[in-house]
C-alpha cells in the first residue's frame, strides 16, 4: 500500500528529530486520565467524520484521554454552538471540531475557551482568533491543485465543469473552491466553470443537485465535488444515468463509498488524505494543548504518537499531508 508508505517514511523522519524534543516532556503527549475531549464533527452520519473518530477514540485510548463524539444532524452554520456550549459547561479538557462556518461559532467557541476548555479545530477552519490550533488536512493549493489536474485529465483538458460543494459557508470547501477559481483562471484556458451548488454535505441533497446540474448544462464534461458526501451522492446519480462514461466524476472521496463506482466505470480517480489519521493527530494535539506541552504558537513541537513529530506552523497550523489518488489500481486496497 503506497499510502501506508508514504506515512511511514514521513513518520521516520520525523521519529529523527523527535529524539531531540522528547526529552523536555516524559512521555509523548503527557496527558493523564482526567483528560477529557468533545469531538463535534460538522455532521453526524458522515463516514468521513467516522473515520477519523476511529482515528481519535485511538489516539484518546493511547493517551488515557476520555473522547466523546457529539454533533448536529445537519451540517448548518450555527448547529453546533449548542454542543460547544455543552461542552464548556461540562468542563471538557478539549475540543476538536470541523466548522460548518468560518464566524458562526466563534462565540460559543470564545466562551469555550475562557472556560478554560481549548479548542483544536481540524478538517475546517474557524477565523483563526476563535482556536487554539488548526490540524490541516493538506495544504490548501495541493488539494485544489490535484482536483483540477484530475478533471483536466479525465475531460481531456477542455469543456464545461460544475462544482457541487458541500455547506456554502464550508471554510475549507471555500478556500479549495477559490484556489480552483484562480488556478482555472490562470492555467486551464479551455476549461470553464459553469456554476458552482452546494449539496449540504446531504447525500439527498447532492443527489438532487447533481441531477440538476445535468439538466441544466447539456455541454457538462465534468462535475469536481470536493466533498465526500457529494461526490458519492454525484456517482451515484451519475452511474444509473445515461451520462455514465460521459460526464467525469472527481473530487474528495472516501475509497470505501467510491469503490463501487471505480469498479463500475464511472470514476476514474478521485483524491483524499487518511481521516483516520487526520481524527488521531488532531486529538494528539488537542491533548498537548491540556496538557500544556504547547500552546499553538508557531514553531512548538509535539509528539503525535504513531504520526511522530509534528510543528506547529503558521497561523497555528499543523499539517497531515498531502493528498493521495484513489484509482482502478489501488482502491481494493483501502478499508475507510
Ligand atoms: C466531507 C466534509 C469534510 C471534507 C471532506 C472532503 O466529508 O465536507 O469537511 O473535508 O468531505
Amino acid at each position: 500500500m503506497k499510502f501506508t508508505s508514504v506515512l511511514a517514511a514521513g513518520t521516520a523522519a520525523v521519529l529523527v528529530l523527535g529524539l531531540t524534543a522528547c526529552s523536555s516532556s516524559e512521555e509523548g503527549g503527557g496527558a493523564t486520565d482526567d483528560v477529557s475531549i468533545t469531538v463535534l464533527p460538522k455532521n453526524l452520519g458522515n463516514p468521513y467524520f467516522e473515520a477519523s473518530m476511529t482515528g481519535a477514540q485511538e489516539a484518546g485510548d493511547e493517551l488515557g484521554a476520555a473522547v466523546e463524539e457529539v454533533g448536529p444532524d445537519a451540517a448548518s452554520p450555527d448547529a453546533q454552538v449548542p454542543f460547544i456550549n455543552t461542552a464548556a459547561q461540562q468542563g471538557r479538557g478539549a475540543l476538536v471540531v470541523s466548522a460548518n462556518d468560518p464566524t458562526a461559532i466563534g462565540d460559543a467557541l470564545e466562551e469555550a475557551r475562557s472556560a478554560g476548555t481549548k479548542v483544536v479545530t481540524f478538517d475546517s477552519d474557524t477565523e483563526p482568533q476563535f482556536r487554539d490550533l488548526f490540524v490541516n488536512q493538506a495544504s490548501p493549493e495541493g488539494i485544489a491543485d490535484k482536483q483540477l489536474e484530475l478533471v483536466a485529465d479525465q475531460i481531456g483538458g477542455e469543456g464545461e465543469i460544475a462544482i457541487l460543494s458541500a455547506s456554502a459557508n464550508a471554510t475549507n470547501q471555500n478556500a479549495w473552491i477559490a484556489l480552483m477559481e484562480e488556478k482555472l483562471a490562470s492555467d486551464y484556458p479551455d476549461i470553464e466553470l459553469v456554476e458552482t451548488v452546494y449539496g449540504d454535505d446531504d447525500d439527498q441533497t447532492s443527489f438532487d443537485k447533481t441531477a440538476a446540474l445535468l439538466q441544466s448544462h447539456p455541454d457538462l464534461k465534468g462535475i469536481v465535488s470536493p466533498t465526500t458526501v457529494g461526490i458519492a451522492a454525484a456517482a451515484r446519480y451519475v452511474s444509473t444515468s445515461e451520462y455514465k462514461g460521459e460526464v467525469a466524476v472527481t473530487g474528495l472521496g472516501t475509497p470505501n463509498q467510491m469503490r463501487e463506482y471505480v469498479e463500475d466505470g464511472t470514476v476514474e480517480a478521485f483524491a483524499l488524505w487518511n481521516p483516520t489519521d487526520l481524527g488521531y493527530l488532531a486529538t494528539q494535539a488537542a491533548a498537548a494543548l491540556v496538557a500544556g506541552d504547547i500552546t499553538g504558537e508557531e514553531g512548538e513541537t509535539f509528539t503525535a504518537g504513531r504520526l511522530g513529530e509534528f510543528t506547529v506552523g503558521t497561523g497555528g497550523e499543523v499539517l497531515l499531508g498531502e493528498p493521495f489518488v484513489f484509482d482502478e489500481s489501488n482502491i481494493a486496497d483501502f478499508d475507510f
